[in-house]
């Protein structure tokens, strides 16, 4: 038997989206596919057996170039930061932990700063902090269609995801730079309206189309953001400390030793309060959590 090649735009409860030449398939998965983390999420590249009127049978999850697990996604190209100057307020510790996560995973990361139009120059602050510690930050706004080309055109052709605080605005800017919505079969379309019924808030990981080809996924905004890992590696994980190679102690962690020169920098300006405060804070937390593990 022939199998077909699709990827998984979308997974609810239990039913997989596989789309295969402008066609999206209800799928299930073979069983021995469901133990584990073999089981497929959205981002998938996976080989299925179509069956009836659109419907088919996953067989196989080809090996992932990498995963996010909360929201699950597969084979992500680039995670972009939704923050908001206003309603909400940013949690800039939570998108500090975020970043630190992706740039430990190798994932590039960018920033939107959404909501310009309800505060311009919060807005450009907000992107001023992320500019200077080296990531792209495009300042925008979903209301007003401000700097939503750009966003597309720096997307386009890859798998986007859309990482951040609950209310941001990542549904609203997924449907503005989306071509359309997912075309599902209709019995897809009344499975999910079944299943995503009642609130506005985002609860299932979709990939939409992205105009000049490439996906975006719109995810579930998070309120608590736990980030794992070692307070050794954390300063790894800043891009505005990568040059310190002039810091007296190596490694030096910018934190007690004398002679440090982020530090220095931190003085000088040319690091941002927000991030270096951050950081300790990031750095004291996982800390704690090492000396709790005994
Ligand atoms: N003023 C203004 N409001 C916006 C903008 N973008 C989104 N909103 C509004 O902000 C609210 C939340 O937007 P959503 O797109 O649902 O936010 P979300 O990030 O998807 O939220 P979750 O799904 O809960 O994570 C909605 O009422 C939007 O209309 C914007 O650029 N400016
Ligand atoms: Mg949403
Ligand atoms: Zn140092």
């Amino acid at each position: 038997m022939e199998f077909a090649r699709g990827i998984v735009v979308s997974v609810i409860a239990g039913y997989y989206f596989v789309e295969h030449g402008n066609k999206i398939y209800l799928c299930r998965g073979r069983g021995k596919l469901r133990l584990g983390n073999l089981a497929p999420m959205a981002g998938d590249i996976v080989l299925f057996s179509p069956g009836k009127e659109d419907t088919g049978t996953v067989e196989q999850v080809l090996p992932r170039r990498n995963f996010l697990l909360r929201p699950a996604i597969a084979n992500v190209d680039a995670v972009v930061v939704v923050l908001a100057p206003q309603r909400p307020g940013p949690n800039l510790l939570m998108a500090d932990k975020l970043l630190a996560l992706l740039m430990s995973m190798k994932l590039e990361a960018l920033l939107c700063i959404n909501k310009a139009d309800l505060d311009p120059q919060g807005a450009q602050e907000l992107a001023g902090i992320y500019k200077d510690a080296g990531f792209a930050s495009i300042i925008c706004s979903a209301l007003t269609g401000q700097g939503m080309a750009e966003l597309s055109q720096m997307l386009g052709g890859r798998i986007a995801v859309l990482a951040g605080q609950s209310g941001v605005g990542k549904s609203q800017i997924s449907s503005r730079i989306a071509q359309g919505q997912l075309e599902l079969p209709v019995q897809v379309g009344k499975l999910s309206a079944k299943i995503g019924r009642g609130k506005h808030t985002t609860r299932q990981v979709s990939l939409l189309p992205l105009a000049g080809g490439g996906k975006v996924a719109d995810t579930p905004g998070f309120s608590v953001f736990e980030l794992e890992m070692d307070s050794w590696d954390l300063q790894r994980f800043y891009p505005e400390f990568t040059n310190s190679n002039s810091c007296k102690f190596s490694p030096c962690f910018h934190i007690h030793e004398p002679e440090c020169a982020i530090k220095a920098r931190l003085l000088q300006g040319e690091i941002s309060p927000s991030r270096y405060e951050n950081y300790l804070k990031i750095y004291s937390e996982l800390q704690e959590r090492e000396a709790n593990r005994y």
